[in-house]
């Protein structure tokens, strides 16, 4: 049985193509540096967003009324895999991410829980074979069910700690069992809404732990995939504990975690952490720890994770830019993260919705690949840097002076002279290049 009756294979149409229902840039055989569209850009399917929201907010109960929702709970478990692989396949996703309990009914016990979780998986386990759909990371939902109010690797409640250890447990075995290539940990409600009723020290510890247990148990079963951390500083708590990339690097250096993790840097994480999304791709390329994206967008006049589908060139270029220059995606792969708004209540608009988010990295793709190629930025870069090359600026570099020495040069010096930054050329450059 179809669900998506209505729509046939999305096809590569090129850019002149009036038919909204193709791609105009995303062709996924075409060769870019050296590999395929679609290994560079290894689009994945969240569950969460697509299969299962309903697009209910703080005013309004669920308005993504579809087929398989008057079904009984497994039922529906089972129409929505079915879906989701045909979804994927129409739209050429080759890879998809979920949360456990995206994809089965919580229940009663976790016994009951974990056993509605096999057969689902079971499901999903013939899917991923019948279309070759390979899985790009798991994760634990640990902060829907009213059980998580206080955290779950932060609450105060040390049986809620071992509750989340054992959903921990089984989504890495079931990641595993997929052949999953990651695993994420987004700190879901792992923050404080007030410092008065919190051991921050205490909480810190404990996450620091949930996380050193899961590698220790993936090392264990022989997980070899990638463990993640994604960065957010707020919602759902006033103040999450891995606010951005630089607090989560410093977090995992004090637990001795930084080689067992690498980050999963959503757009619309950083923004809200005042970062552009470029930034945090930088910070983590530099330091070794660029891993996966999740793609989207929010709205800059609103001050909460919108989730929107990315459509900005601009953005999805100087993102793409840093992941070719970190080497491009091992292990990682560009999820959406996103989801329809509440009005677009057709199935049609999750394939537009897809087809624009695709056709927007497959562009920034093939600009920054250009960009790269000629180098724009990295000869401006060596140039306005060059005096680090030479004189005291290579002695400064190979710390070869002291400050003393230092003090002595520069009263020496007489005129200081700087050289434009050339801003705004710059940005005139990137412009002619995305046009
Ligand atoms: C929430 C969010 C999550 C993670 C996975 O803001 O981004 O969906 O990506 O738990
Ligand atoms: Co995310």
């Amino acid at each position: 049985m179809a669900f998506f009756s209505k729509v046939e294979k999305i096809k590569f149409e090129g850019k002149d193509s009036k038919n909204l229902l193709s791609f105009r840039h995303y062709n996924p055989e075409e060769v870019i540096m050296g590999k395929k569209m679609k290994d560079h850009l290894k689009f994945a399917m969240s569950y969460w967003h697509t299969l299962t929201a309903g697009g209910n907010d703080p005013f309004g109960d669920a308005t993504l009324i579809r087929e398989w929702d008057n079904l009984l709970p497994m039922e529906k478990a089972k129409a929505r895999v079915k879906a989701g692989f045909e979804f994927m396949e129409k739209l050429g996703l080759e890879y998809f991410c979920f949360h456990d309990k995206d994809i089965a009914p919580e229940a009663d016990t976790l016994e009951e829980y974990f056993k509605n979780l096999d057969e689902i998986v079971d499901l999903i386990e013939s899917e991923m074979k019948r279309t070759g759909i390979k899985l790009l990371w798991g994760t634990s939902n640990m902060f829907s069910n009213p059980r998580f109010l206080h955290g779950a690797g932060t609450s105060c409640n040390a049986d809620v700690f071992a509750w989340a250890a054992a959903q921990v447990k089984n989504a890495l075995d079931i990641t595993k069992r997929l052949d999953g290539q990651g695993y994420v940990f987004w700190g879901g409600r792992e923050g404080y809404e007030t410092l008065l009723n919190t051991d921050m020290k205490l909480e810190l510890d404990n996450l620091a732990r949930l996380l050193t247990l899961a590698t220790e148990y993936a090392d264990e079963i022989g997980f070899e995939g990638q463990f993640y951390i994604e960065p957010k500083p707020k919602e759902p708590t006033k103040h999450q504990y891995d606010f951005d990339v630089a607090t989560v690097m410093n977090f995992l250096r004090t637990y001795n975690l930084d080689k067992k993790f690498k980050m999963n840097i959503e757009a619309n994480h950083a923004t809200l952490a005042g970062h552009t999304f470029q930034h945090e791709l930088r910070l983590a390329r530099i330091n070794g720890m660029f891993g996966s994206i999740d793609a989207n967008k929010g709205d800059l006049l609103l001050g909460w994770d919108t989730d929107q589908f990315p459509t900005d060139v601009y953005d999805a270029t100087l993102a793409m830019y840093e992941t070719l220059m970190a080497g491009g995606f091992t292990t990682g792969g560009l999820n959406f993260d996103a989801k329809v708004r509440r009005a677009s209540t057709d199935t049609l608009d999750l394939f537009y919705a897809y087809i624009g988010g695709m056709d927007t990295f497959a562009k920034g793709l093939k600009v920054a690949a250009k960009l790269i190629e000629d180098k724009v930025f990295e000869n401006f870069i060596e140039k306005r840097y060059e005096s680090y090359t030479r004189g005291v600026g290579k002695d400064i570099v190979e710390g070869k002076v002291t400050l003393k020495e230092l003090a002595e040069y520069a009263l020496t010096l007489k005129d200081v002279k700087n050289d434009s930054g050339r801003q705004e050329m710059l940005e005139n450059i990137l412009n002619n290049y995305i046009y």
